[in-house]
């Protein structure tokens, strides 16, 4: 077997006490909270993208890091080799999911869709032979509709409808795969599905076309026996300035709209969130309430950058919220993909491995402490209390079911004269609550 990590140790768990830069200080896969081990609780998945293929190119120079793993960048045998890196990379780490766009696994072919298709046969087939007696599996698998130029009006999105064609092959080879492979989603990430401006955009042709896509990759989809979730990651701008799927909210209303709301569920991005000037707990919210929390993509933003800077997620204070809004929900169908990339001058093997290991420590820290929350039971129990009108009263039963009428609430108000004060928020308490918690 081949060993592009030979100088690092396998990650195994030492707890908080440790200060061995290569081991877990948190993330204990087989310790039980609240009933479920910890890797049940947090499916990690490696993004083939940033991982074994970005090397830290940036608009303003060339890449800093090193991901030939031993072969020439854009042949097959490149594309092998990181098969091979990744494997062993997750073995190391004990991940057991990785997350991939169609050209991640191979170089794309400029002239021909057909030579593309006949490597992504052939890498499937050596990922299949090559995972084969480990505990490593797809997530999800996706297409690459923004890379290409021929996409730069969109895929779903665009105003050709040759474009349109490829779209769909690419879509449907991805499906292809990533049944193949076993992967439990299919994400559409639509990022170049927006406009950049309304004098040449027919917005109402480009959503129904986008729809429509998304109607006949379900329907082929589960013609070829895929069974998993279909998902939408919403984000509000970048590389397009306006995107359609801007919000959980908004691709939520568009799901419902074109009636694919059966089949698909929201994979929330954490730094997406934030440019869309959510927090990253508000769309796993209102993902959650909705029925619609499929799937996560881990990383955080930079808050004095306004762009996607896919960072490894370091933040406690929003991992525990966010990992409160996972044990709210009972917990997703999906993973937690590190869509997250080393910084630039992060630029060594090791360098991958602090990255996930940092990742994987901060989601198991918020993992505890949002356990610890709840088992606290102050917050909650504050919650529950704050809507109490709406129980312990008559007319408030009535409003919660339905069975009141605007007269006979304006009669009630009518009665009162005025309302005694709704009791105090107690923002400021409760955030002690957390720090007290997250610093016990
Ligand atoms: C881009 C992004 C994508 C999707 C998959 O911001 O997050 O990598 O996760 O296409
Ligand atoms: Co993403």
């Amino acid at each position: 077997m081949s060993a592009f990590f030979a100088s690092i140790p396998q990650i195994a768990y030492e707890g908080p006490a440790s200060k061995n830069p290569f081991a877990f200080k948190y993330y204990d896969a087989e310790k039980v909270i609240m009933g479920k081990k910890m890797k049940e609780h947090l499916p990690f998945a490696m993004a083939w993208w940033h991982n074994l293929c970005a090397n830290g190119k940036d608009m303003f120079g060339e890449g800093t890091a090193d991901k030939s793993f031993g072969a020439k960048p854009g042949t097959m045998e490149h594309a092998k080799a990181k098969v091979d890196a990744g494997i062993e990379f997750m073995q190391k780490l004990g991940i057991e999911y990785y997350c991939f766009h169609d050209v991640d696994l191979v170089p794309e072919d400029s002239e021909d869709i057909n030579v593309t298709n006949a490597r992504l046969d052939e890498i499937s087939d050596y990922i299949l032979e090559k995972t084969k007696g480990t505990n490593i599996k797809c997530l999800w698998g996706t297409a690459n509709m923004f890379n290409n130029p021929r996409f730069m009006n969109g895929a779903g999105s665009t105003n050709s409808a040759e474009v349109y064609c490829f779209a769909a092959a690419q879509i449907k080879k991805a499906l292809d795969i990533t049944v193949k492979l076993g992967g439990r989603g299919y994400v559409f990430w639509g990022g170049r599905e927006g406009y950049e401006t309304l004098l040449n955009t027919d917005v109402k042709l480009e959503q129904e076309n986008i729809a429509n896509l998304m109607r006949m990759a379900v329907e082929y989809g589960r013609s070829i026996g895929f069974t998993g979730d279909f998902l939408i990651e919403p984000k509000p701008k970048e590389p397009m300035k306006h995107q359609y799927d801007f919000d959980a909210a908004t691709a939520i209303g568009f799901l419902r709209q074109y009636g694919l709301d059966k089949d698909f569920k929201l994979n929330i991005e954490a730094n997406h969130a934030t440019l869309a000037g959510h927090t990253f707990q508000h769309e796993l919210r209102i993902s959650a309430i909705n029925g619609m929390l499929g799937s996560i993509d881990a990383n955080q933003g930079d808050m004095l950058l306004g762009w996607d800077t896919d960072e490894f997620p370091f933040n406690v204070y929003d991992t525990t919220l966010a990992m409160y809004e996972v044990l709210k929900a009972g917990g997703i169908n999906g993973g937690f993909n590190f869509d997250s990339k080393n910084r630039r001058p992060s630029n060594t093997f090791e360098d991958m491995f602090h990255a996930y290991i940092l990742g994987m420590d901060t989601f198991a820290l918020g993992l505890i402490k949002a356990a610890a929350m709840i088992e606290d039971g102050r917050i909650d129990e504050f919650v529950k209390q704050r809507y109490a009108s709406y129980t312990d009263t008559e007319i408030g039963r009535k409003i919660r079911n339905h069975s009141a009428t605007l007269a006979e609430l304006a009669d009630c108000a009518a009665q009162m004269k005025k309302p005694a004060y709704p009791a105090s928020g107690r923002q400021e308490l409760l955030e002690q609550v957390m720090n007290e918690v997250l610093f016990k």
